[in-house]
């Protein structure tokens, strides 16, 4: 088999499919550090601060729901130690602040609110603890799993459990060796359909702050990218707005033939994006005046949803304990553009013929059917192909949605895409490299009747699951 077969078989877990459906979630950064307008604790923080007047996470979820999102991850312990939830091994927590008179559990009330809007809960819990004086000794990492144990078992399903990479001093000038292996397996046992992410082996941080996507995100990828104490090295950097904003393309390339081809094992190991819809990942009044405008969030959404990644996007509670209006107004906007856009699928009940497929059941019509799980592809070995897509009438639209059965693998690595009204020319309107779990195209509204996708480059053979096309609202 050759070293190209072989990664066009790397396929994605059960688990990592699931997450993948989920494209477009919020990141909630919500501690002391929202009363002390700092982004990381010191860990000497007195409980007493925290104390949100008007905590509404029933309105956190709403918001996320109309963005068009579907899911939240909150920060249940960010580096400062301080939990959102009364857990049983550290006094350091909502138990001694006045909110609820010291009997509230902020992870409690989001999880009851996610199950009512039917959104999927996900935890963050910081390794890194400035404040607790295990750290940096076994203990810890006992008290650690003892932690993972109680948000894995109290709080319903978890969809993700997000490690990050940061891994200071604790309180006593110690550093923890952490025992990944040992969360993994907590984790595993008490919510095995859950990913774990960043520092973990289901999902790829995609190695920045900023929401920038490389134009080829591949989700096979070399197995050295799983080693924690790399991503710890990249992803370590203080209160430190610049770093928040910087893009890095030393590693923009790698998925590449090229690349794999020289990197050993190979394994599905997809991107996240992760950015704040504001400069810091904490709620800063100063910036209410910064948020991110919807045109901005688009562009990011496209990039990432629509470009084989998925999106998480920080949106953090000020003090009172709600989304606050600047950051809700542009939510509703954004969401509002989503749903409009990603209504009326013109290409359903079209006609495609296919330039080659492998049987009866895998013929183009499966890119039309609206299931998921039904697929066009050639034979084995047959690395280009194209398909024509054929409307009926003449319609207007100005975005196509791509999907290949990443069940299957990754395999598209460049393909064309052309128009043409009734019987006129071909006429390119866009190109690209990768498609993976979803690439969506956006270009200027045309008017045309037939759609023709060329796979100039695959590896061994492609697939494609759906082709949709859409007419987005016009500026
Ligand atoms: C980083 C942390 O240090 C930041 O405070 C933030 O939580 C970000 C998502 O991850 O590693």
């Amino acid at each position: 088999m050759s070293d190209i077969q072989k990664a066009a078989l790397v396929k994605p877990s059960q688990r990592q499919l699931k997450w993948q459906e989920m494209e477009f979630y919020a990141f909630i950064h919500f501690t002391v550090n929202t009363f002390t307008d700092k982004e990381w604790g010191l860990g000497n923080e007195d409980p007493s601060i925290f104390d949100p007047q008007d905590l509404d996470t029933e309105q956190w979820v709403q918001v996320c729901k109309a963005a068009g999102m579907r899911g939240l991850i909150l920060t249940c312990k960010h580096h400062d130690g301080f939990c959102l939830w009364p857990s049983k091994y550290t006094e350091h927590s909502v138990k001694k602040s006045p909110w609820k008179q010291g009997n509230g559990d902020v992870v409690k009330e989001l999880s009851d609110a996610c199950r009512r809007h039917g959104l999927q809960l996900g935890i963050y819990l910081s390794p890194w603890d400035r404040h607790d004086n295990r750290y940096g000794t076994d203990e810890y990492n006992t008290y650690f799993k003892n932690q993972l144990r109680e948000l894995l078992t109290n709080y319903g399903d978890i969809f993700s459990v997000w490690f990050d990479g940061a891994c200071g001093e604790g309180p006593n000038g110690k550093r923890q060796v952490y025992d990944w292996d040992g969360y993994y397996q907590v984790i595993r046992k008490l919510q095995p359909g859950a990913v774990i992410s960043v520092c973990g082996p289901d999902v790829r941080w995609i190695g920045n702050e900023a929401g920038h996507c490389r134009e080829s995100e591949w989700s096979v990828v070399s197995e050295t990218l799983l080693d924690c104490e790399k991503i710890q090295e990249k992803s370590q950097h203080a209160d430190d707005a610049e770093f928040r904003h910087r893009i890095r393309t030393e590693d923009e390339d790698l998925g590449s033939r090229e690349v794999i081809c020289s990197a050993g094992n190979l394994v599905w190991y997809p991107a996240e994006v992760n950015t704040s819809i504001r400069p810091g990942w904490f709620y800063h009044a100063n910036e209410d005046d910064k948020v991110r405008s919807v045109e901005e969030l688009l562009d990011i959404y496209y990039k990432s949803v629509g470009g084989n990644a998925t999106f998480l996007l920080n949106i953090p509670p000020d003090k009172r304990g709600r989304i606050h209006e600047a950051d809700e107004k542009r939510l509703r906007e954004l969401g509002w553009i989503l749903r409009s856009t990603f209504q009326d699928n013109l290409a359903l009940g079209s006609s495609a013929a296919a330039s080659e497929s492998m049987d009866d059941d895998h013929t183009a019509a499966n890119l039309l059917d609206g299931n998921p799980d039904t697929f066009w592809c050639p034979r084995p070995g047959t690395e280009q192909a194209s398909i024509e897509i054929d409307l009926g009438d003449e319609k207007r639209f100005n975005h196509l949605v791509l999907k290949e059965h990443i069940q299957s693998g990754q395999r598209i690595e460049r393909f064309k895409i052309e128009c043409r009204k009734d019987s006129g020319a071909w006429r390119e309107i866009s190109r690209g490299t990768i498609i993976g779990h979803k690439r969506i195209l956006r270009f200027d509204e045309i008017t045309a009747r037939s759609i023709r996708i060329t796979i100039m480059e695959s590896r061994w053979y492609p697939t494609l699951s759906s082709f949709e096309v859409y007419l987005g609202p016009i500026d």
